[in-house]
């Protein structure tokens, strides 16, 4: 089997085509940068070293709480979503890490599936615990909680299934377990809110304990869902609190929709960078509440202000400071292969506008509290349109110049429909 799912010849041809186009824009661009004495180059470099995962479980089409409605070809288990996820890394080039979901992505032998991520040119990123929801077969319900419930089986049967993970993990080559958990209360009084934490935290650093020297564990938060009134880790207040109670490996996971509406994010983000306890993050985005809308298509400049958050820390050479991104989206009407490619280069574009800023301008506004040219300063790169500098990042890394048109033009979704019958049930979540 041949690893390229997309012909290259296909992605050459048409990359031929619109060469001349590219390289005009580029040399353009690479003028206008020249004037802030800024080096398109060394930029380029750095987008076509950026990286950012995909969910196991984005490849599927999502749904609400209503209906889901299947798309066409979806894949059915963990080797048909590496294939559809080395599409997405072939054309976009910056999503080489796929991140999965246990047991959703349960297989037999682990020694073939890490031989196939290989083959198909992908690692694993972090490894996704479920004690969200029941599983056939299993002793103890996770209905009244998992790591929090109240009686000790429920708690070691989830901590058990976290082990497991780690052991999985191993065997993948991934070097990252993140935890999130749906435990909480419907009704006010229903939990008593200290000795759930509690609990959480002593299943917790049983988890911790059996943690690989080289490994990290990331702790993500949800506002609210599945549990409504209340859920044991509710915000960044609650993650930092536990990461800090486990140890230094233990770091929070930030997935941009699960705050209040309006919470400033990149405020929490450089508090948390501060405190060396940035994991990584979860991206999408979000008009309602976790709403898992595609990243960047409704707050492009609160993704651009989080990333300028990101480039300063590295600018600073901020100690312990290596955060994992990732995708996290539902793709309910779109084929998710393009949203996730859509999506990818999105947070890309983010990351090269923030590398724009003019940080030292920006700097001597803050000091001398010019409010308008230090809010502009930033505005400056985020207008800056940088597709020529990640449409040439794909292109150096034998990418698509044009990765959806390529998509469609290639017909992947209509052969792979042949094959993979309809999925009329879900396996694939929206956490
Ligand atoms: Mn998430």
């Amino acid at each position: 089997m041949n690893n390229s799912r997309i012909n290259q010849t296909l992605i050459d041809e048409h990359n031929e085509s619109c060469l001349a186009h590219l390289r005009e824009d580029y040399e353009h661009l690479a003028t206008q940068l020249t004037r802030c004495d800024v080096d398109i180059e060394t930029i380029t470099e750095k987008a076509q070293a950026f990286e950012i995962a995909v969910p196991s479980w984005g490849v599927g089409t999502g749904g609400t709480r209503f209906a889901r409605f299947p798309g066409e070809g979806e894949p059915r288990n963990i080797f048909e979503k590496l294939e559809d996820c080395a599409v997405i890394n072939q054309l976009s080039r910056c999503t080489a890490s796929v991140s999965p979901h246990f047991p959703w992505d349960t297989v037999d032998d682990f020694t073939e599936l890490k031989a196939f991520s290989d083959h198909c040119g992908l690692h694993w990123d972090s490894i996704n615990s479920n004690t969200f929801q029941d599983q056939p077969g299993q002793p103890h319900s996770y209905k009244f909680g998992s790591l929090t419930h109240t009686d000790a089986a429920v708690r070691d049967q989830a901590i058990a299934h976290n082990l497991q993970c780690i052991q999985w993990g191993q065997q993948l080559g991934s070097r990252r377990l993140t935890v999130w958990v749906g435990d909480g209360s419907n009704h006010p009084g229903q939990q008593h809110f200290q000795r759930a934490f509690e609990r959480y935290l002593d299943s917790m650093k049983r988890i911790y304990a059996t943690l690989p020297d080289d490994w990290e564990m990331h702790i993500e938060h949800k506002m609210f869902e599945p549990a409504f009134y209340s859920t044991v880790i509710q915000d960044w207040g609650s993650n930092i609190l536990a990461a800090l109670e486990l140890g230094d490996k233990a770091k929070s996971l930030v997935d941009l929709g699960h705050h209040a509406p309006n919470v400033n994010i990149e405020m929490i983000i450089s508090r948390l960078i501060q405190f060396k306890k940035l994991g990584g993050f979860h991206f999408n985005d979000s008009k309602y509440g976790d709403d898992d809308l595609d990243s960047g298509s409704l707050h492009p400049y609160q993704q651009f202000l989080i990333f300028n958050e990101l480039v300063d820390a590295e600018a600073r050479n901020q100690e312990d400071f290596n955060p994992s991104y990732m995708l996290d989206q539902s793709h309910n009407v779109t084929d998710p292969i393009e949203s996730l490619i859509n999506s990818a280069i999105e947070v890309q574009r983010s990351y090269v506008k923030a590398l724009l800023v003019d940080r030292a301008a920006l700097n001597g506004y803050q000091d001398s509290n010019d409010a308008l040219l230090a809010s502009n300063t930033l505005k400056a790169a985020f207008n800056l349109d940088v597709n020529p500098i990640l449409a040439m990042a794909r292109y150096r890394q034998s990418g698509a110049i044009d990765p959806l048109q390529v998509y469609r033009q290639s017909g992947y979704r209509q052969q792979v429909s042949k094959v993979r019958p309809e999925i009329t049930g879900s396996s694939s979540g929206i956490v």
